[in-house]
């Protein structure tokens, strides 16, 4: 693959903290020397590197941004650098990281009781325990308002009966934020252990997309929650989507990982690649294409920082977030497109990165919101009218 030269034409790590650059430098060569030698061979097995996910806990990447409970409470830009890098490597690591830290330990730090976040926070930042996020079904993805997940009250617990699909980790997860309707057709947040009885996960298969990653479907039947395991803060459907704000916000950073790995494939490529003579990075075209993605990737580098600095700022809205996660992942897929053409039959082989981040970035435009629903929220920011219906 050659080693790594991250595209900064406008030096945007420059307005990085000492102690932030070295976070990306930490990241970016556990990458580098942990994940990329041995991606491609998971990805041709669709098996997710569960080894490495201790070493995450170990230095500090699990649910990074959350303060307390072991977790490194790093600020949100340095939160986004680390997945950014991450995505730089691959998709399936990123997602792992997103949902261990944005969609099951947020849940629990921000709706959670004090006896469940000191009981699972800090074993989930260090990588011990595993959580999943369940909100999609397989007739709501879209809009989970419709969710049919139902639960009901029992004793001193809950009733949970229902089925939630493509949720990542849910096949290695120990615990699983599941989000059901009460009887007053209210969301509420629940946490559900592995082994619970009427508890089961199966793993989908035939991915051409984040094959390094599990995904999987949840099935509740009959399953008996206790009180102490639903999360106390969490009414109504603003809860689980508060969630979504973190993983989209960790997702506008990521993507921008994967285009640099792209484009940074497809330079060295065309400087070595000859035809009719000459390197194709000789050719007009082949110079069109890597100007484009260079100044796609700077933009997307400068909107995901100035998000953060947003972010840390108490300033971001949802709706920021929503156009980041919409404009970097629409371009970091188009840039993936770009950099496969540049290497010909070559793009399609797995000796090079280029055909997997692409395929990758085919789910990432479409989990944690697609981009036509992004486009919609911003519409109805603009407009006052929602169009969702
Ligand atoms: P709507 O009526 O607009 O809102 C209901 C309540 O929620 C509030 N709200 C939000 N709060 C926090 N953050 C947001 N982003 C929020 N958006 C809305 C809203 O103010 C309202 O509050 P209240 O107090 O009035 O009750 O809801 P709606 O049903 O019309 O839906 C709006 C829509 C379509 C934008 C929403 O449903 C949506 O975002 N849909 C997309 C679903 C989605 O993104 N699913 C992701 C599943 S998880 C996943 O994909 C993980 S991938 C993981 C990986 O591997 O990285
Ligand atoms: P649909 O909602 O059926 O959308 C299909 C098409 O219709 C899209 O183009 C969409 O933009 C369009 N569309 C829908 N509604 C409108 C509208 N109102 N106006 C215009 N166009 C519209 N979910 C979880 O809960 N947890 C997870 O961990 C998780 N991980 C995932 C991992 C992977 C690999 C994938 C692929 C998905 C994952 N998801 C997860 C689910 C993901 O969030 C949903 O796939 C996503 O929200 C879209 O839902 P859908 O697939 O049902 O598509």
């Amino acid at each position: 693959m050659g080693e790594f030269s991250a595209p900064d034409l406008y030096r945007v790590d420059d307005l990085l903290s000492d102690e932030d650059r070295m976070v990306r430098d930490t990241v970016r060569s556990f990458v580098s020397q942990e994940l990329l030698p041995i991606i491609e061979q998971h990805t041709r097995a669709g098996t997710f590197p569960i080894h490495l996910v201790p070493k995450l806990g170990e230095l500090g990447l699990l649910g990074a941004n959350l303060p307390g409970y072991g977790c490194a409470g790093l600020g949100a830009v340095p939160y986004g650098v680390i997945q950014r890098e991450l995505e730089r490597g691959d998709s399936g690591l990123r997602s792992f990281v997103s949902v261990q830290g944005a969609l099951a330990m947020y849940p629990i730090h921000t709706y959670g009781s004090e006896d469940q976040k000191e009981r699972w926070l800090p074993r989930m930042a260090a990588g011990e325990t595993i959580g999943c996020f369940g909100l999609t079904e397989p007739d709501f993805g879209s809009n989970p308002a419709g969710m049919t997940t139902r639960a009901v009250p029992d004793r001193d617990g809950w009733i949970l009966n229902g089925t939630k699909l493509w949720i990542t980790n849910g096949g290695i997860c120990h615990l699983a934020v599941v989000w059901a309707k009460g009887p007053d057709g209210r969301v509420r947040g629940f946490i559900v252990e592995r082994g619970t009885p009427g508890f089961t996960t199966s793993d989908l298969h035939g991915k051409f997309s984040l094959r390094a990653s599990v995904t999987s479907e949840l099935v509740f039947q009959d399953c008996r929650v206790p009180e102490s395991n639903r999360l106390p803060q969490a009414m109504g459907l603003k809860a689980p989507l508060s969630c979504l704000n973190q993983a989209r916000y960790g997702i506008a950073w990521g993507a921008i990982g994967s285009a640099m790995a792209v484009y940074d494939e497809a330079v060295r490529y065309a400087k070595t690649r000859i035809q009719f003579g000459k390197p194709i990075a000789a050719f007009q075209l082949v110079q069109r294409k890597l100007a484009w993605m260079l100044t796609e990737i700077t933009k997307g580098q400068l909107l995901a920082y100035q998000l953060g600095r947003l972010k840390e700022s108490g300033r971001a809205t949802h709706v920021h977030v929503s156009m980041a996660k919409m404009n970097n992942v629409k371009v970091a897929l188009e840039i993936a497109r770009e950099a496969r053409d540049i290497l010909g039959a070559n793009g399609i082989c797995d000796e090079y990165q280029v055909g997997r981040h692409l395929c990758n970035l085919e789910s990432v435009v479409t989990y944690e919101g697609t981009h036509d629903i992004h486009t919609l929220i911003l519409g109805e920011h603009i407009t006052g009218i929602p169009a969702f219906e």
